[in-house]
């Protein structure tokens, strides 16, 4: 499902006689929520502008099959959630195809934390490579699992799926490392990355991961001396 926005979003399941089981990025927000008349039950969450893997099992028992999912958020009123915002098709719904998917957020230094979004059923094997050479990292259980690459650098990582019937499918995105302290990110550091790291030392907004030279997760006037160092080593060395 594609998140418009950075909020906390209310989902509304509606329905007549049956359970409801809802996961978002494999957390459950609706637990075997059981209906026994046309009710309508809500649960909350925080979400991120994006792709979000969005599970939903619904069982329906007895009477007329009728199952509604609406949303809210701090700006909109309850709407039922636009096709548009759904991968696959609603009416495709009942058996999930294979699609392996990820997204992905640069952290400290050369970390890249990713995140297994792939939906289909049965999933028996996630083989992550993340482009830098390493070997695959094959897990039979999804993970998010993150990345300490050596250098920085634009590294092809490749998320493959594989279900138990012998379906596979592939999904890749190139990712830019940048180097630890290039915050103007221009590929090189300069006087100018020094000062905007001491602007976010000072005053804590707008940080930059990248801004982490020491790699002791914090932005701090070292960082900024670090890269400055850097700098005139470079001069000199000319
Ligand atoms: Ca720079
Ligand atoms: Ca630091």
């Amino acid at each position: 499902m594609y998140i418009p926005g950075n909020d906390t979003y209310t989902f509304y399941v509606a329905s007549e006689d049956g359970t409801v089981d809802m996961k978002i990025n494999r957390t459950e927000l609706f637990s075997n929520c059981i209906f026994s008349d046309p009710v309508e039950a809500n649960s909350s969450t925080h979400l991120c502008k994006g792709w979000h893997n969005f599970t939903i099992w619904y069982h329906h028992t007895a009477g007329n099959a009728s199952f509604v999912l609406s949303w809210a958020n701090s700006t909109m009123s309850k709407q039922v959630v636009p096709d548009k915002n759904m991968r696959t098709p609603r009416t495709e719904l009942a058996t999930l195809p294979l699609n392996a998917f990820f997204s992905y957020k640069l952290g400290f230094g050369t970390d890249v934390s990713f995140t297994d979004l792939s939906l289909g059923d049965n999933i028996t094997e996630w083989r992550w490579n993340f482009g830098d050479g390493t070997p695959d990292e094959i897990c039979n259980a999804s993970t998010n699992p993150t990345c300490m690459y050596d250098r920085a650098g634009v590294y092809n990582a490749t998320l493959t799926v594989v279900n138990g019937t012998g379906g596979m499918s592939t999904h890749s995105e190139l990712i830019g490392v940048p180097i630890p302290g290039d915050v103007n990110h221009d590929g090189k550091l300069s006087a100018a990355d020094a000062v905007l790291i001491l602007q976010m030392a000072a005053c804590d907004i707008d940080i930059d991961p990248a801004a982490d030279v020491n790699l002791d997760r914090a932005i701090t006037s070292l960082d900024a001396l670090m890269v400055s160092q850097a700098v005139m080593k470079g001069v000199n060395d000319e």
